[in-house]
Order: C-alpha cells, then sequence, then structure tokens
C-alpha cells in the first residue's frame, strides 16, 4: 500500500510538535514521509518505551483537534537544535533556499511549532485524523555508525479509517509471515553479535529441517546427472584476481587475510574451485557434460543495513553446481537443470513472482565484463531458451553476474522485497580466463562452457522464504516437529508418553517428548506456537484404552486412536 506523501510529512510535523510538548529538550533531525508512512529522528534526554509512545499519539490526537493550518512562516532560532542547525548550514552552503513552516492559530496567526523544511504538506492539521505509531527504532545520524545514535519513531497516516485499518490488517498479516519470528518461535534459527552481524547460527530443529531438504536434493541432484564436491571456504587472492571476481566483485568480498606468505579470501562464489577440479586433468570431450555440485559455504559481504534475518546474510551455504559443458549440448543441459529446479521447487509448492532473464547494463563498463561480442552471443541463447520451453518472463537490464546473463527465479518475501532464489547462468568468460579446454575427436584443443547453476539459491534464503510462504507450517516430511507427545501428569503418564515417543522415532519420525512438570495448558499453548504437525496428549483415558489422543496442527478436532493407525495413516 502507498501512503499519501503531504499527509504523512505533515503527521510527521505533528509528532515532532506532540514530541517537544512532552519531551521539551528533545532535539530533532530529520522527518520524512515513507512508502507507508513517516518517521521522525530524535535525540531523547532519556530514552523512552513504548508506553511514551501511547502518549505521544494521545498528544498527536489532542494537537491535531486544534484546528492549526501548515504554512510557510518566519525563521526561528536553532541554537537549540544542533541537528537542524548542522542541515541549515549545509543548505546554505550549497546556496539552498531555506525555508520554515509553522503550525499556526488561526485565530492570532503564531506558530506553535516551526521546522525547517522545505514544503509539501496538507493544510490544515485537523486532516490528521487516521493515524497511528508503530514502533521504535534506533537510527544514526545521516545513517554513518560512526555518529550518534538517534531515536526514530514509526507512524502511518491514512485518508479514512478503512485505509488505516487496512494497512494494520496488513502489518499484522506481514508479522504473522515474518520469518524472523516465526524462526524465533520454531527454534529455527539465532543471531549473536558475538558470533558476527549476518552470520546465522541454525538451531536444533533448523538443522533438522536443513538435513531433511538437503538428503531430498542430493537424491535428486543424482538423478539428474550431478556429482557431488566438496571445496574448501578460502580461496587464494590469486585465484579470485584469475577469475575476475577481485575486479568486479571485491565490494561484496570481505578483506584479504595474511597468513604466513599466503593472501586468502574467504570465498563469494564456488565457481573458480570447481575450474581448478577441471583443470586438474586432460578432459576429453567424452567426459562432458560435466555436472560438478556442491552445497558450498560461501561469505559475501553485504552491508549491515541490508541484512534481514536469513534472507540476507553475510554467510551462506549455496546449492551450487557448475556444469562443464561443450557449446552443442548448452541446450540439453539448460533443459536438465530447469527441469530439475522446476521438480524441487514444486516440490516445496513455492510461489514464484515471476522469472527474470537478468542482462548486463553495456554503460556499466565496471560492472560487467567488457566483450560486447561474448555477452550477446550469451544472452541470445538464454533468450532463445526461454522462447523455446514458452515460459514467461521479465528482460532486467543490469541484473547480469559479472561474467554472464541469468535466468532467475524471483519471489516476494512477506515484506515485499523482491528477491533471487533459483538461478541458472550461462557463462563463456570463465573459461577464457582460466584457459580451460577439452580435447575434441580431432585431437584439437576446444574451450568448453560453463553453466552456474543454483538450485533453490541458499537454505538460509530457501528456508526463509519456506517459512513466509507456509506460516511456519512446513510440509510435513521437513518438519522438525512431526509430533510432540504430551504427558497430561508428570508422574502418571510419563512413562506411557515415553513408549509411545520411543515407538514414533522408530519409525523415523522427529519426535519432541514434553517430559517437563509444567501445566498442560501451557504445554499445548507451546506445542502450538512451535508448529508441531501432530499434538499426541496422553492421560489416564489413553492409558486406559490403550491408545492415543491426536490433534493436527491447525484443528481444534481431537481424535482417539490407537498407535498402529496413526503411523498408517499418517507415515
Ligand atoms: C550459482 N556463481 C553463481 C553460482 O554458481 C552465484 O554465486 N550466483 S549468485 O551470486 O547469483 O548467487 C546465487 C544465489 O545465492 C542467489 O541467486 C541467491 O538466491 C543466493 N544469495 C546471494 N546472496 C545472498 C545473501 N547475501 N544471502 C542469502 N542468499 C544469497
Ligand atoms: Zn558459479
Amino acid at each position: 500500500m502507498k501512503a499519501n506523501k503531504q499527509l504523512n510529512h505533515s503527521s510527521a510535523h505533528l509528532l515532532a510538535a506532540a514530541v517537544l510538548k512532552l519531551f521539551p529538550n528533545t532535539k530533532l533531525a530529520i522527518g520524512p514521509s515513507i512508502e507507508e508512512g513517516f518517521y521522525y529522528d530524535f535525540e531523547f534526554e532519556n530514552p523512552i518505551t513504548d508506553a511514551d509512545l501511547v502518549k505521544i499519539e494521545r498528544q498527536m490526537k489532542k494537537i491535531a483537534s486544534g484546528g492549526y493550518k501548515i504554512e510557510k512562516t518566519n525563521s526561528i532560532n536553532l541554537a537549540n537544535q544542533p541537528y537542524k542547525l548542522e542541515l541549515k548550514n549545509e543548505f546554505e552552503k550549497d546556496g539552498k533556499e531555506i525555508t520554515y513552516y509553522g503550525m499556526i492559530n488561526p485565530s492570532n496567526g503564531e506558530s506553535i511549532f516551526t521546522d525547517l523544511c522545505a514544503g509539501g504538506h496538507i493544510d490544515s492539521i485537523s486532516s490528521i485524523k487516521n493515524f497511528k505509531l508503530l514502533s521504535l527504532a534506533g537510527a544514526y545520524w545521516r545513517g554513518d555508525s560512526n555518529n550518534i545514535q538517534l531515536t526514530r519513531i514509526y507512524g502511518t497516516s491514512w485518508e479514512t479509517k478503512e485505509e488505516l485499518d487496512a494497512y494494520m490488517k496488513l502489518l499484522a498479516d506481514r508479522k504473522e509471515r515474518d520469518h524472523r519470528k516465526i524462526g524465533k518461535d520454531m527454534n529455527i534459527f539465532m543471531f549473536s553479535h558475538l558470533t558476527g552481524q549476518g552470520f546465522p547460527i541454525w538451531l536444533e530443529d533448523g538443522t533438522i529441517v536443513k538435513n531433511k531438504i538437503q538428503s531430498y536434493l542430493r537424491e535428486a541432484e543424482k538423478r539428474y546427472g550431478f556429482r557431488e564436491v566438496q571445496t574448501p571456504s578460502f580461496g587464494s587472492e590469486e585465484l579470485y584476481k584469475t577469475s575476475g571476481h577481485l575486479d568486479h566483485y571485491k565490494d561484496d568480498m570481505f578483506p584479504t587475510l595474511v597468513v604466513d606468505n599466503e593472501r586468502l579470501v574467504m570465498r563469494p562464489m564456488t565457481c573458480p574451485h570447481h575450474v581448478i577440479i577441471y583443470s586438474d586433468k586432460r578432459r576429453s570431450y567424452k567426459e562432458l557434460p560435466i555436472r560438478m555440485s556442491e552445497h558450498a559455504k560461501l561469505y559475501r559481504y553485504e552491508k549491515s543495513g541490508a541484512l534481514n534475518g536469513l534472507e540476507r546474510v553475510r554467510s551462506m551455504e549455496l546449492t551450487d553446481s557448475h556444469i562443464f559443458a561443450r557449446r552443442d549440448q548448452i541446450s540439453n543441459e539448460f533443459k536438465n537443470a530447469y527441469a530439475l529446479i522446476q521438480e524441487v521447487l514444486k516440490k516445496f509448492n513455492i510461489k514464484i513472482d515471476y522469472i527474470s532473464l537478468s542482462l548486463r547494463d553495456p554503460k556499466e563498463k565496471d560492472k560487467f565484463y567488457d566483450n560486447d561480442e561474448m555477452w550477446n552471443d550469451a544472452e541470445n541463447q538464454l533468450r532463445n531458451f526461454l522462447n523455446e520451453i514458452k515460459v514467461e518472463y521479465k528482460e532486467v537490464i543490469g541484473e547480469a553476474a559479472f561474467y554472464g546473463p541469468k535466468i532467475d527465479i524471483q519471489v516476494k518475501t512477506a515484506l515485499g522485497h523482491e528477491i533471487t532464489m533459483s538461478t541458472l547462468q550461462l557463462d563463456f568468460l570463465l573459461p577464457e580466463k582460466f584457459n580451460i579446454t577439452y580435447i575434441d575427436d580431432n585431437d584439437n584443443r576446444i574451450r568448453p562452457v560453463i553453466i552456474h547453476r543454483g538450485l533453490i539459491g541458499t537454505y538460509e534464503r530457501f528456508i526463509a522464504i519456506l517459512l513466509e510462504q507456509t506460516k511456519g507450517d512446513l510440509p510435513f516430511w521437513i518438519s522438525p516437529r512431526q509430533v510432540t507427545i504430551i504427558p497430561i501428569s508428570h508422574d502418571e503418564h510419563l512413562e506411557y508418553a515415553t513408549k509411545i515417543a520411543k515407538k514414533l522415532e522408530n519409525e523415523g519420525l522427529s519426535v519432541k517428548l514434553d517430559d517437563r512438570n509444567e501445566r498442560l495448558a501451557k504445554k499445548i499453548r507451546e506445542a502450538q506456537k512451535s508448529k508441531t504437525k501432530f499434538q499426541i496428549v496422553i492421560g489416564d483415558k489413553e492409558i486406559e484404552n490403550n491408545n492415543i489422543n491426536v490433534r493436527a496442527y491447525g484443528s481444534d478436532k481431537q481424535t482417539a486412536m490407537k498407535l498402529e493407525d496413526f503411523i498408517k495413516i499418517y507415515i
């Protein structure tokens, strides 16, 4: 949803006026409108809390009912407002016009609050009726982490109550889908500043999910002719110099590490390693295609502001592959890899937003390797492939890899970000850079091509999307909590419950026995929150009848059945 800019900009003024009224010594920074609302950055004398937000919102309502106009007005003394003063001095230096806007009381023409501002408002504050303050966040002055951290208050303002209600509903839905929240509830992953920003830690249940997905992918890759290798997380600077990464991809890489007399980089991609494996032997045309795959740990320097849960991280595991092929094999290899991607995404029921044919921007000579002929050839091959298999796609300029064009499977996150999941890329450059060849049937040395394949992309991003699209209700076969067994009384029912747990574990299920001495209601609530697929409650009746009481996730129905029947029906 897109909010009215002028209304939200004016609401930011109203927020600042209310804050100054309640906390007169507050220093004001900036307060723009944004796509879905507005914010204002403040330096408070003392930290404020969510409870203060309620007070501020009430104060805003009070001021809004006063019938003030927003108009251009006289300058004010900014001596006590260092951030405003800094901005004003800067505008003056740049030769910009300095303007002030006030909230004018129509009865006496006086302004109750004046801000340094370029304008863009609604006429009267009393039109600000349907708004809410949403949250508090830390924000550095001018977005620079060397500067002081200010307090940012986010809000949203709409013309009608219906729009505000619809927007609040959207926020609630997003929150419910947000993989960061679900990931916490389900014990999937965590971060800690002590282990490094953007370096995710897979927790017990997250590791179960990841391992189950991995076993399935390994089996599927094998069926499609891929063979797995494992290479190290570091490579020499020389390797990444040869590949071109240090010329075109350096901004996304961690700095070089010097050990003894080696200069090492944490690898951002696997391709150079796989090329080293390829070139370790003399290759004949009969060996091709070679489909090398790896579930590879990669490290990328993503800007701290871009990091977002598992969606964008700095250490990741990519379901990677490099296919070394003859030119006459390109089409078949694309078909094979594409079919594998389709099968896998379908298996998980992933909702795709669109397919992108990601091309170079010929104007950006630094970002993309400079060789028009090579690019035109590779881009046409991908376009022809997509046309041949008759899928709809969008051509997107400037989104190619530095070494070649890509076919990207795009998905939309709960927060509305557009991100790439699976990818297929055609590369004539790396074979050239590493001077790799195969011997044809006439004993000539011929250059192969490389097709880069990200099957589900990285586990991190894939699981983030999966959690969001399913709201955590994962398919049974990858669920980390297929069954939770809850004895009603710790003393009387634990023994029978343990027996049931053992039997189900022997069937290969992921079972959690909640053997804590806790209240039943609490255990049930927590099982629900962890999104366990089946809750089995054990009490006197179950022991007496030698059966179990089952409830499926999302259902209120409880069913008594024999353990053997449960196994027969669900496993
Ligand atoms: C497919 N060399 C190729 C590989 O052979 C490559 O690395 N391509 S990539 O740069 O496009 O990355 C592959 C996939 O990794 C992306 O499509 C995306 O799904 C995922 N990915 C990239 N960066 C991140 C990140 N910071 N966090 C999580 N996943 C990421
Ligand atoms: Zn690659």
